[in-house]
């Protein structure tokens, strides 16, 4: 009878096992492939009221986004119809055992040549939040890139007031030529590269350019509630302001990490990075319309445009 004590009774060994089996299937049952395909292909696109024929994914522009969830596998198969090489980079993605997946051209893989396919597979570990996806070749990323939303695991709440609803908001840039020729020309010379002709949000430049009005992003928000905003600096160089008028916003999330909260009326975000924001709606403002805008902060030599992109809430 001595070890008997340190053991429970068998019905409630069962029971402990059991229920540690239970504990154990959300990993194994609710973590998901999820499939995409990528088709790089051409697409007139107009934009200022210039028109040009620009590399996309599956023809969209604004572009595909990919949602998943944390300890999801992604299964995304890329097939170049263009001519130009192209890899596909994960940004933010820590990539765990899966570096080749990680998508640099003549880094972690080579291109994927004309007619090519490519499969990346990756596990997202530890990681939720917003993330992106942009080609990762010489400036093909000015007009291939998109949202990687990573929800929470199935049955996990965010750590702060669910949202009412979760918008993508990402920073780019128009250019009324081909990007492949500003580049290979600042490389031919050795000067710095002509600037883009607009920035955008969610591939609008807005109505501050000209002829552009019609190009506005419009978020359309009911009184009182909280917005989730996911935003993502896709623009190749520079460094944007951003703020909305007569709203302050609650940073929630940087780079796919929680953060302590903190409001903010107007905040920076560098190319490459991505963040999570929310927004509550003022309570009763019937047709009211506010400016959702970003600028560029430089201080350096180099080439950029001191222009803004407007959104309206
Ligand atoms: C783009 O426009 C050109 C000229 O109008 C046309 O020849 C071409 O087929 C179009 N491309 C696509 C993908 O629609
Ligand atoms: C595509 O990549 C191959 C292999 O690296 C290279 O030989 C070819 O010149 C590249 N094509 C273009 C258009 O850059
Ligand atoms: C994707 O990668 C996982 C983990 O390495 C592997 O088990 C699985 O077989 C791969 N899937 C395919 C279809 O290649
Ligand atoms: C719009 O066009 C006018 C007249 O050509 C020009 O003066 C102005 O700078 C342009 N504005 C922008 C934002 O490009
Ligand atoms: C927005 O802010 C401006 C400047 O502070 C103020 O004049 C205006 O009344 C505000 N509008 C609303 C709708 O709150
Ligand atoms: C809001 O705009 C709609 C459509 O223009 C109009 O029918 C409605 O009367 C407006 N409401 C208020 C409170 O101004
Ligand atoms: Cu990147």
């Amino acid at each position: 009878m001595v070890g008997a004590s340190i053991l429970p009774p068998p019905t409630f060994r069962a029971l402990l096992f059991s229920f540690s089996i239970f504990c154990l299937l959300p990993e194994h049952v609710f973590a998901v492939t999820r499939h995409y395909k990528f088709d790089i292909k051409l697409q007139n696109v107009t934009r200022l009221c210039h028109s040009k024929s620009m590399v996309t994914v599956n023809g969209q522009f604004p572009w595909p986004r990919i949602v998943a969830r944390e300890g999801d596998n992604l299964f995304i198969k890329v097939v170049n119809h263009v001519q130009n090489n192209i890899s596909i980079h994960w940004h933010g993605i820590r990539q765990l055992r899966s570096g080749w997946a990680d998508g640099p051209a003549y880094i972690t893989q080579c291109p994927i040549q004309t007619g090519q396919s490519y499969v990346y597979n990756y596990t997202i570990v530890g990681q939720r939040g917003t993330l992106w996806w942009h080609a990762h070749i010489s400036w093909l990323r000015s007009t291939v890139y998109g949202p990687l939303i990573i929800l929470p695991k199935r049955g996990v709440q965010y750590p702060f007031a669910k949202p009412y609803k979760e918008v993508p908001i990402i920073f780019g840039e128009w250019f009324n030529v081909d990007p492949e020729a500003v580049i290979s020309q600042a490389l031919q010379t050795g000067e710095g590269p002509n600037v883009y002709d607009a920035y955008t949000i969610n591939g609008l430049p807005g109505l501050l350019y000209n002829c552009s009005a019609k190009d506005t992003f419009k978020l359309k928000v009911k009184p009182g509630k909280i917005y989730m905003l996911r935003l993502i600096n896709a623009a190749l160089n520079d460094e944007l302001f951003f703020s909305i008028a007569n709203h302050s916003v609650t940073i929630v999330d940087v780079d796919a990490v929680y953060v302590k909260p903190f409001d903010t009326e107007t905040l920076l975000i560098t190319p490459g990075q991505t963040t999570n924001v929310l927004l509550k709606t003022k309570p009763y403002f019937p047709n009211a319309t506010f400016f959702m805008t970003a600028r560029p902060y430089a201080t350096g030599q180099g080439t950029f445009d001191n222009s803004i992109v407007a959104a309206i809430l």
